[in-house]
């Protein structure tokens, strides 16, 4: 009998160190501690072991039933919260860490930086202003008179009549060029918005203007300017330029301009629309107009401005053909860049 209790003891003792989950150690403890376990058989045969020993066994059985209830509730302790019902992997220092997700730059933001970083190599300085304008700098100052049909190029989220969300950063130009005078060369990068949503268009998308104010400053500036900056963000030092005649209110002459197509080098693909070119920036000669707004002398000065879209020229570089891509946050897309 005395043999049994210690060898039931042990069985218990060690099946309990072995078992992983708050599951079996409960049907083990029903197995031996339950009111038809294994432990209270032992003890219904107490009663028939000689009276002399049996004092001694009882003792034996109470101090070992007190034991093994103690070390179930330990282990149960030791379970809890770790517990999924399944076999539990213990620490395996071997296997390799868990590699924590690395963040990256939105693409738009890689971009602008990049364009950026060109025009600051060739001598210009970064201006930034606020999103919320007034009329007179997004409009009037740059030759957009009230009720010009020009206005209609832009689909303009008003705040009052006088304040609106800018349509592009040209304002920041008009401040700057207030402030100074020439020679002056100044890129102004940021947010712009209009009231447009397609494929193509976002109500809410990146810019990046630039000036250069000073005396004879030419058009063939302007094509160096925009050569060098082509060559640079397409890495292709023999990138085609093409200048198409266009109108812009606040430039004369204006042009738009093309690059060869950077996917299919002129062959004619589907992000060139099987043309060989690709639109990439609007450029021209500052108009006298503009000039005399901030009262430089049109006589003594010229310049000539550009201005780029950052997501069009992400949209080339990349072929994406969908503009809202950049504004789902999806990261399988996001992770690509
Ligand atoms: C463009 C196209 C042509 C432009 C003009 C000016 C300013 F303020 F100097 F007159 N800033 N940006 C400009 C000129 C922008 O965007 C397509």
């Amino acid at each position: 009998m005395e043999q049994e209790l210690l060898q039931l003891q042990a069985e218990a003792v060690t099946k309990l160190s072995t078992l992983e989950s708050q599951k079996d150690l409960e049907e083990l403890r029903v197995r031996y501690l339950g009111r038809k376990g294994l432990f209270t058989g032992l003890l219904r045969q107490l009663g028939k072991v000689s009276a002399e020993d049996r004092p001694r066994l009882g003792q034996l059985a109470n101090q070992i039933k007190e034991e093994l209830d103690q070390k179930f509730t330990a282990r149960k302790s030791e379970l809890a919260g770790s517990d999924t019902g399944a076999a539990i992997i213990r620490d395996d220092l071997s296997l390799p860490g868990r590699i924590a997700p690395f963040g990256r730059l939105h693409p738009v933001t890689q971009i602008m930086d990049e364009v950026c970083s060109i025009f600051i190599d060739l001598g210009f300085a970064v201006a930034e202003g606020p999103d919320v304008e007034l009329d007179y700098y997004n409009f009037e100052a740059l030759n957009i008179p009230k009720h010009h049909p020009a206005r209609d190029m832009h689909d303009t989220f008003y705040i009052n009549d006088s304040i609106l969300l800018r349509t592009h950063t040209s304002p920041m130009q008009i401040r700057a060029m207030e402030k100074e005078r020439p020679p002056l060369r100044i890129i102004a990068p940021g947010k712009v918005y209009r009231c447009d949503s397609d494929i193509t268009h976002t109500p809410m998308f990146h810019q990046v203007e630039g000036f250069l104010v000073d005396r004879k400053v030419s058009f063939a500036d302007l094509k160096g300017i925009l050569s060098v900056f082509c060559q640079k963000m397409f890495d292709q030092s023999d990138i085609g330029l093409r200048f198409r005649p266009s109108f812009f209110p606040f430039t004369e002459p204006s042009a738009e301009v093309d690059i060869g197509c950077v996917i299919c080098r002129g062959e004619g693909c589907r992000v060139c629309k099987q043309t060989g070119w690709l639109e990439i920036l609007g450029a021209g000669m500052i108009d006298p107009e503009v000039l005399k707004m901030v009262d430089y002398d049109p006589e003594e000065f010229s310049g000539f401005a550009f201005g780029l879209g950052i997501e069009r020229i992400a949209m080339l570089k990349y072929g994406i053909d969908d503009i809202r891509l950049f504004y789902e946050n999806d990261l399988r897309f996001l992770k690509q860049f």
